[in-house]
């Protein structure tokens, strides 16, 4: 695949050490600027969710492994692509040290995923979460019901489980061995906010980058539909509700703050 490593020369082999997964539903337009945008790692997985066009052929095109799950939902897309990891270690391959989630609609910038990986190879972080609301989004990328919803999201998810996030970015990475102790299972919209509240409840090393967002590449699905953004609501609610109380927050900080946005 082609690609920059835009991290320093020492952390090439650690690089291949890192998976990234990437959940598309219908997002062949985006993917080769996805992929030929990203820096080079040891795997990149798509999980084609049940795409009606050329996703699939596109990503094996570029390079990437490519997993089907016919379940739809953004959850069950990443699950499916932590079950390729599982299978492949099963196989006998060396299991990551770093699993990341990348969004395949050309929304965020590829090549930011060094500044979400490298704290972690760098041994300061378990898991790094992108933040596309410490700088203004490009306009249009992240409508107002958008920002407000995730805003809330934060503000709820502190009032729950004490730990401040600014934004629930979908690019983020997280130490493959603090990812398997989390045992995710939500199967859509409540994937990135369980991801968040389980890492503080599991006392990760938590950090926020801020990333830039513009508008994404072909059909908006969520946020720029009412039926999506209200779903998308409900369930990040419910979801708060669901993993903040039913874990506790035992690990969360004294003073309720993460290490803010770099
Ligand atoms: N919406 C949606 N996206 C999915 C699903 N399965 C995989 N995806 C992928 O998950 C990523 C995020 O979905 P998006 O539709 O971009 O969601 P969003 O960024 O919240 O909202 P929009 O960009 O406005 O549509 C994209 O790469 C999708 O292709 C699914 O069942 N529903
Ligand atoms: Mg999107």
């Amino acid at each position: 695949m082609s690609g920059v490593l835009g991290s320093s020369a020492e952390h090439y082999d650690l690089w291949d050490a890192v998976t990234v997964v990437i959940p598309a539903l219908n997002e062949e337009k985006s993917l080769p600027l996805v992929l030929s945008d990203m820096p080079r790692v040891g795997q990149v997985i798509v999980v084609d969710n049940g795409s009606t066009d050329g996703t699939a052929a596109v990503a094996s095109r570029h390079g990437a492994t490519v997993v089907a799950e016919p379940r739809r939902g953004y959850g069950s897309a990443c699950l499916r692509g932590l079950a390729a990891i599982e299978a492949s270690i099963r196989d006998g391959n060396a299991a990551p040290e770093v699993v990341a989630f990348l969004d395949a609609d050309y929304s965020d910038h590829p090549q930011m995923l060094v500044d979400v990986v490298t704290p972690i190879l760098d041994d300061v972080a378990d898991f790094v979460v992108s933040s596309r609301l410490v700088q203004p989004p490009d306009p249009g990328a992240m409508p107002p019901h958008s920002r407000l919803g995730n805003r809330l999201a934060c503000f709820l998810m502190r009032l729950v489980i004490g730990h401040r996030y600014t934004d629930l970015g979908p690019l983020r990475a997280i130490r493959y061995e603090s990812l398997q102790r989390l045992q995710m299972s939500d199967t859509n919209f409540g994937w990135t906010i369980e991801m968040q509240i389980k890492a503080v409840q599991h006392g990760l090393r938590i950090q926020e980058v801020a990333v830039p967002y513009r508008c994404r590449i072909g059909k908006s699905k969520i946020s720029g539909t009412i039926r999506g953004s209200l779903c998308a609501g409900a369930k990040i609610l419910y979801s708060i509700a669901k993993y903040g109380w039913a874990g506790g927050s035992m690990h969360a900080s004294a003073d309720g703050r993460s290490n803010g946005p770099i």
